[in-house]
Order: C-alpha cells, then sequence, then structure tokens
C-alpha cells in the first residue's frame, strides 16, 4: 500500500480507511471475543484482595488485553496476530514510515470500554517522560530528521472517536496557549484538538510524542487493537507464539535476533564510551540506527546516558538515593524503544564499569538537569528534575564524543 508518507510527518498521524475489509473484520471481532472472555477469567482469578469479582475489569478506566500471553493465544485467537500485528501488509505500513525499514512487533493490546464511565479518560498527555527519555526538542529534531523510531496503531473493530490528537504537536514543543489550556482543565477538547474518527475497520497509525487524549471513556462498545511497531524491542518471554503458524512464528524469532544483535551493539557502543573511543562511538550509533543523522545521534547519546545513570543506580545503592523516586525506580523498568533494555541489562558492566560509564555520561545527564522543577503540562512522571523542552547547548552527541578528549 503507498501512504502519504508526508503528510504522517507533517500531521503526526495518518488514518487508514478500510484496513481491514468485511470478512478479516468478521474474523477479527470473533477472536477478539473469544480474547477478551479468557482475559476475563484472568482478570476475576487474578484480582487484589478487596477488588470486585471482575478485578481489573471491573476498576480499570481503560481495560487493556495483551496478546502476548500464552494463556490467551491459540488457533482461535492466532488471526489477531496472523492477520494484523505480523501481517506482511502491517509491518509494511510500519517499515514505510519508520526510520529504517526494520518493524518489530512492541506490544499487542487490546483496549475495551470500561464497566462504568469514566469522562475525561486518559486526559491530554504525550507519550514522553522526559526523566528518561529527551527533551521535546531533541525528539521533535530526530523525528523531522529521520522519522520516527516508534510508530503506534489504534484499529476499530468497532466504530471509534474515542481518541483525540493535536495534529503536528508531535513535533513541537507545547504552545503558550496549550499550556494555559492544559493547566486549566487536561480532560476537555483543547484549541487544535481534534477527534480521530474511525469506522469499524478502520486504522490509525501515529507518533506517541502527539499530543493526544483518550477522551471520554464510557461503556459504549469499544474493542480497538492498540500498540506499536518499532526499530528497537524485546520479548521477555515468546510462549505465546506456540500456536501461531511457522511463517509468523519465524517473524518473532527473527525479531528475537535483532534484539540480541541490537542489545550487543549497544554494550559495544557504551564500551566505545568506556574507552574513548570516538570513532567506535560514532560507527556504533550507525549500527544501531543505519543513516541516523546528527539529530538522531543526539537523540541516541541521550538514551544511552540514561543507560549509564540506569547502570549506576542498579549498582551503587548510595548513588541511587541522591535521585527522586521517579529516576530511581526508572532501571527497574523495561522499555526497549528508547534502549531500555531492562535491568539485566546492566549485568553486562562490572561495578568499575559502570562507574568509568558514567563519568563519560555525567556532564550530559547535569547539562539536561534543569535548575527548577519543570512541571509542564501534557508530559508523563511528575518532578522531573530534567529539562522538558529546549535541548541545551553543548548536549549534542558531538560535543559529548569531544568531552571525552578534551576534558578527561
Ligand atoms: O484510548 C486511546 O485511544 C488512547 C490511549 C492512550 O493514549 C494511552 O493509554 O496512553
Ligand atoms: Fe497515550
Amino acid at each position: 500500500m503507498k501512504l502519504n508518507k508526508d503528510q504522517f510527518m507533517e500531521q503526526g498521524y495518518l488514518i487508514i480507511p478500510g484496513l481491514f475489509n468485511p470478512r478479516k473484520l468478521e474474523t477479527m471481532r470473533t477472536s477478539c471475543e473469544i480474547a477478551l472472555e479468557r482475559q476475563k477469567v484472568i482478570w476475576a482469578r487474578d484480582r487484589e484482595p478487596g477488588a470486585p469479582p471482575g478485578g481489573a475489569y471491573e476498576t480499570a478506566n481503560q481495560p487493556r488485553l495483551t496478546f502476548r500471553d500464552h494463556e490467551i493465544m491459540d488457533r482461535e485467537t492466532a488471526p489477531i496476530i496472523e492477520d494484523f500485528w505480523a501481517d506482511e501488509g502491517t509491518l509494511d505500513i510500519a517499515s514505510q514510515l519508520l526510520c529504517n525499514p526494520e518493524p518489530n512487533i512492541t506490544q499487542m493490546w487490546m483496549m475495551v470500554n470500561p464497566v462504568s464511565d469514566h469522562p475525561g479518560g486518559t486526559g491530554w498527555h504525550r507519550d514522553v517522560h522526559v526523566h528518561d527519555m529527551a527533551p521535546m526538542e531533541a525528539l521533535a529534531n530526530d523525528f523531522n530528521e529521520n522519522g520516527p523510531k516508534y510508530v503506534q496503531w489504534n484499529v476499530a473493530l468497532y466504530d471509534d472517536d474515542v481518541l483525540w490528537v493535536v495534529p503536528g504537536s508531535h513535533k513541537r514543543i507545547n504552545t503558550i496557549t496549550e499550556n494555559n489550556e492544559l493547566r486549566k482543565d487536561d480532560k476537555n477538547p483543547i484549541s487544535g484538538g481534534v477527534p480521530v474518527k474511525l469506522k469499524a475497520g478502520d486504522g490509525v497509525v501515529y507518533s506517541n510524542f502527539l499530543l493526544h487524549w483518550g477522551s471520554n471513556y464510557t461503556t459504549k462498545k469499544r474493542r480497538t487493537l492498540h500498540g506499536g511497531h518499532a526499530i528497537f524491542s524485546s520479548y521477555s518471554d515468546l510462549n505465546f507464539i506456540d500456536s501461531l503458524m511457522p511463517s509468523t512464528q519465524d517473524i518473532f524469532t527473527c525479531d528475537v535476533r535483532r534484539s540480541e544483535h541490537k542489545q550487543n551493539v549497544t554494550e559495544s557502543v557504551l564500551r566505545s564510551a568506556i574507552d574513548k573511543d570516538a570513532e567506535g562511538y560514532r560507527r556504533g550509533l550507525e549500527n544501531l540506527q543505519p543513516n541516523v543523522g546528527r539529530h538522531g545521534k543526539t537523540a541516541l547519546t541521550i538514551y544511552l546516558s540514561k543507560i549509564a545513570l540506569h547502570t549506576k543506580i542498579l549498582k551503587d545503592p548510595e548513588f541511587a538515593l541522591e535521585h527522586p523516586k521517579v529516576v530511581r525506580n526508572r532501571p527497574k523498568s523495561l522499555h526497549p524503544i528508547t534502549l531500555n533494555w531492562g535491568p539485566e541489562f546492566s549485568d553486562r558492566f562490572s561495578n568499575d564499569e559502570s562507574s568509568i560509564l558514567w563519568q563519560r555520561f555525567k556532564k550530559l545527564d547535569s547539562l539536561l538537569q534543569s535548575e527548577t522543577d519543570d512541571l509542564e503540562p501534557g508530559y508523563q512522571g511528575d518532578h522531573m528534575k530534567y529539562v522538558v523542552n529546549k535541548l541545551p547547548e553543548g548536549s549534542d552527541s558531538e560535543s559529548v564524543v569531544r568531552s571525552w578528549t578534551h576534558n578527561n
């Protein structure tokens, strides 16, 4: 399918009408209903003490299930993955839009309607947590220069206009008007915001840097596939692929191999930093993301600085305590699309190596810290400690590499 990539780059999203033809839509609806019934049993089984009998299904404002669960996947539910997430046409769309034509399947969720109304839904936000990503300006520059490292999907199995977006907001910081409006009320339409109107079978592929809003969550039937494709991804377990066709299993095993390769490259580029090997470091960035431009290198370098920080936090309890909770907790999480390969990744480095690694990125980290505790609306994570908007002078990739040879 030929896509309007210019429109995607400009607006940050692209609606694909009729992504599922009527026959495919019917198959998807059947499989998804079976999956949901299985998930309801799991929610009830795994409910917290004191929770209602249905567990999360009854309490969540946006009940969400993942198809990465082997308890849900079998031949009846396999079409959800085979005919959408790992389908050739889907991967082709992701390839055309991503900065590199290497789409790895990341999350495969379905959002369903809650059992009671939750007006205002998620509130307006970007899926951006600055404290372990990068200032919005750096993310926007990278997007403009290279295209996205990650694209996200909403595919509606029933008519759905819950998602709203501010077109074009993915490649810039918030405007003053947006900040004023969001500070007053982030659970109502804002200037420039438009609903993404999907008919059953339509899909929207978008940048999650956009200012967006899961608006009113009501009891109206919602079955919307949600998740994405990225140049970096990883899987903690692959049991869910057992029931898939061999050709689809191959796609996941190929993703796993690519992930291992990218993790090895990440380690080697960090070792180049330890060795102050500027050329090795630059080559490593190119291996992580072939043909990456200078803004893309800066985004990668900031992500790498977070690995240096996280590794040090995990290995040095006293150092960890110098950081606010939101920063301290992040190393325990997994977020491959920003090169956070999870806590085990830090095992690749000794304590001494981790200290040297931190020396290489410490200056960048302090440049990225803000003097005030920036609390900009629309970003995830309170009390970020890090600069939200403008990329501070000297925090580009080349300045970081130069600092190793000049100042140390
Ligand atoms: O409900 C939606 O369509 C959007 C959900 C969303 O943005 C989120 O959960 O981060
Ligand atoms: Fe979101």
